[in-house]
């Protein structure tokens, strides 16, 4: 459909279409041999597109608006809306999540509240907020355990964590050297490994046969 323009209305619209960076000053109404003029080529503009050009100055500031928006958008990766709030910080661990307010300058405060990661101890806490607990850590500060061996005549100390790690074995009765004694001095298992009898043990010897009398041998030295 065509549409026919008042003076004023085409002024108006030339002014529409320079504001879009056209210019249609020297754009005639039509060419001479009646052939479509640009005007009429643009039918986008002129056939049907008069709401179009209607809402195009609203679709100029909508765009205008638009790029308002994105760079507000752009301004929240880099500032923040004043007064506005969110949370900051995390919580993990032993780290607790706090608060952080939007200052009047697009930037944000500090974060209020939280508590944020601390050095890595070994108390059995995620002091660092990585989500692993006492990472290189043997045990937890302060915990005890048996140490040692209860075997034969040896007795079990005990040793107590400090800085992650095991301290010396206290009161603890080690291994001596096997001796021919009925006991397993060296703690392995076994008694009086290789002795044939045991140290202090008599056993008659001899035989009572003319002259001779039987006698007493005594083991010393395992033999
Ligand atoms: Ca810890
Ligand atoms: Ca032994
Ligand atoms: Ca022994």
């Amino acid at each position: 459909m065509r549409v026919a323009l008042s003076g004023s209305q085409l002024g108006a619209l030339c002014l529409l279409l320079a504001t879009a960076g056209c210019n249609c000053g020297e754009t005639p109404a039509s060419t001479p041999d009646g052939s479509a003029s640009p005007l009429d080529s643009g039918t986008a503009v002129l056939d049907g597109s008069q709401p179009a050009l209607d809402g195009s100055l609203p679709e100029l500031d909508g765009a205008v608006a638009g790029d308002d928006a994105a760079v507000a958008g752009e301004d929240a990766s880099t500032g923040c809306v004043p007064a506005t709030t969110e949370a900051c910080g995390k919580d993990v661990g032993e780290c607790v999540s706090g608060t952080r307010t939007c200052q009047a300058d697009g930037t944000w405060g500090a974060c209020a509240g939280e508590v944020g990661p601390a050095t890595e101890t070994c108390n059995g806490k995620d002091d660092d907020c990585d989500g692993t607990v006492d990472e290189g850590c043997s045990c937890v500060d302060g915990a005890q355990q048996d140490c040692g061996s209860g075997v034969g005549e040896c007795r079990k100390g005990q040793q107590t964590c400090a800085g992650g790690a095991w301290g010396a074995c206290t009161g603890e009765v080690g291994p001596k050297t096997e001796a021919c004694n009925g006991l397993d001095d060296d703690c392995d298992g076994t008694v009086d490994e290789g002795c044939s009898c045991t140290d202090g043990a008599t056993q008659p010897c001899g035989g009572g046969v003319g002259e001779c009398k039987p006698g007493l041998q005594t083991c010393a030295g395992g033999t």
